[in-house]
């Protein structure tokens, strides 16, 4: 043990701490300028460490940072399941990434003792990377974390966040979730795309085009990779895959969102089918333009509605009586919402924002669909779920109807990444279901009708001095903010509006919506600058949109 003690201390002297340098784990990991991270890269490989050993698993540490720009990096860590780490291991990376150098034993030292962990015992630990600069030697930095406890990893390279969650958990299943290994994660999905497809009546050429923004980042290259396993079945025109353009610059389900304008460098033709991943491709929307030029949206609203229809019409027609809901976020257009409850008569359940809270509140039902607005999310199925759905589709006694729709969802299971949002499995699904429904796009589209909103970003000296309750939809600090929202959506109407500090930039996230889009403009803007003068805004006031 004390020779391990001294390796973490000579190994941590080559990852330094700045002096007083504090940052906390946040909704999707660290996140930061990159001149500020290698300490914590060096450190949570110590952390994950720990985590391999405590819970005698493999776990997972990804660099990226995601929908920032390129000149942040960050981490998220994997737990055994592929799910997002458990939020005690959350606390002991910002318990380490935040010890002064002269601190740092005594804080792991702590850390062994509360977990009391088994020193001898193995730890294994994958990493994989997006394709920032700073990203390949901060990768390094967390694979020396980890040997500096004896630990081993794994270095998947240049990965989406999602595979090496699928990955992590296809280790620790012994091979029953998958294969681990790139090309493992292709067979898998593209089978059960094609599977799929097969149930779809002629779908010409046109219908099987689309076209997908990488946002410059590894999504594009791991579109590109994935397109040979899907055997014509789908043909991919990618733009923006990072041979000119900059990260997330203009362009991915981000830029997207909050925008509500195409990217640039996209070939689009009225009509025409087209999605955007984000940096590290956990996310997903899609979009197209009308005869008119007039920009449409599908996002993470739009693509739960679709799976939820489509799961649910499944379960029908295959008899069978499973618990089933949606699970959204604040942002959650109001009119998704009253349209899943009213008419598609689905459970609906609201959690803070990041992934990490949609994933647990799906885990309490049967199948429970989860997506952020962003375009974030996957379907969860209960082990009770798949066993039964297994069970129907090997009964041979049941009707043609019942097997077909028993053996759709079968694939539809094997197409979905359930360790975490996936914009590439989420891609398929949809391309998947569209072409089963023989549903175009502006079909899609006209399920229901968004209320017009609209996000902004403010500035202030320190985000934290807004405190949520209510999964984010109230502010209960500073005093007087809510009163001054309240007042400010009487004045519009169908109107709602809610301000939350960000967990992955250094800023309040402001959201509106409202009956029109000049309402949801000024609802926002006003709302924006009630949080500048009640929260300490700095860096001029937040402008009007127009
Ligand atoms: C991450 C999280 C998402 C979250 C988003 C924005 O996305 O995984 O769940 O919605 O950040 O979070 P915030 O509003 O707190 O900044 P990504 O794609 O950047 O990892």
């Amino acid at each position: 043990m004390m020779a391990q003690f001294q390796e973490v201390s000579n190994q941590s002297s080559l990852h330094p701490k700045p002096a007083g340098y504090v940052l906390a784990y946040g909704t999707a990991g660290f996140r930061a300028n990159a001149k500020h991270l290698d300490h914590i890269m060096f450190r949570t490989g110590l952390v994950a460490a720990l985590c391999s050993k405590k819970t005698e698993a493999t776990v997972g540490v990804m660099v990226t940072a995601s929908h920032n720009p390129e000149e942040d990096n960050g981490l998220k860590m994997i737990g055994p399941m592929g799910e997002m780490v458990a939020p005690t291991w959350e606390g002991y990376a910002t318990l380490l990434a935040n010890a002064e150098q002269e601190d740092l034993l005594t804080a792991l030292k702590d850390i062994l003792e509360k977990e009391a962990i088994n020193m001898s015992q193995e730890a294994s630990v994958f990493v994989g990377k997006d394709t920032r600069s700073s990203s390949a030697s901060f990768s390094q930095a967390v694979m020396d974390g980890v040997s500096a406890l004896g630990g081993r990893s794994k270095d998947y390279g240049l990965v989406t966040t999602p595979q090496l969650h699928y990955m992590v958990r296809c280790q620790n299943t012994q091979g029953q979730y998958g294969e681990a290994t790139v090309e493992g994660y292709y067979k898998k999905l593209c089978q059960a795309f094609i599977h799929l497809t097969k149930n779809a009546s002629n779908c010409t050429d046109d219908q099987k085009h689309l076209s997908v923004d990488g946002a410059n980042g590894v999504g594009a290259l791991k579109v590109r990779e994935m397109e040979s396993h899907l055997k014509k079945e789908l043909h991919l025109s990618v733009f923006n895959d990072g041979t000119t353009g900059k990260l997330n610059h203009q362009c991915g389900a981000d830029f997207l969102k909050v925008q509500q304008k195409p990217p640039t460098g996209i070939k689009m033709n009225p009509g025409d089918r087209c999605c955007s991943l984000d940096g590290d491709a956990d996310r997903l929307v899609y979009y197209f333009t009308d005869s008119e030029g007039q920009f449409h949206l599908l996002d993470g609203d739009k693509i739960a509605t679709l799976i939820i229809i489509f799961m649910k019409e499944l379960l029908t027609q295959a008899g069978l009586n499973l618990n089933i809901a949606v699970v959204q976020t604040a942002y959650a257009n109001g009119s998704s919402t009253r349209y899943l409850e009213d008419t598609v008569k689905i459970t609906v359940k609201c959690t803070k924002t990041g992934v990490k809270h949609l994933h647990r509140a799906a885990q309490e039902f049967d199948i429970a669909v989860y997506f952020e607005a962003n375009g974030h999310g996957t379907v969860l199925f209960s082990e009770a779920a798949e066993q039964k759905i297994q069970q129907l589709a090997e009964n041979p006694s049941i009707n043609d109807e019942r097997k077909r729709a028993a053996l759709l969802l079968q694939h539809t299971i094997d197409v979905i990444n359930q360790t975490v949002g996936d914009g590439i499995s989420d891609m398929l699904l949809i391309e998947a279901i569209l072409a089963i429904k023989s549903m175009t796009i502006q079909q899609w589209d006209a399920i229901y009708s968004d209320l017009p909103n609209r996000q902004l970003k403010v500035k202030v000296s320190d985000r934290k001095i807004i405190v949520t309750t209510d999964a984010e939809r109230r502010a209960v600090s500073p005093d007087g903010l809510q009163e001054t929202i309240d007042s400010l959506v009487k004045k519009y109407k169908l109107a709602r509006a809610f301000a939350r500090p960000s967990g992955t930039e250094n800023i309040v996230r402001i959201y509106a919506e409202a009956e029109t889009q000049e309402s949801a403009d000024a609802l926002a803007h006003e709302v924006a600058l009630a949080v500048y003068n009640l929260a300490g805004g700095v860096g001029g006031e937040p402008k009007p949109l127009h």
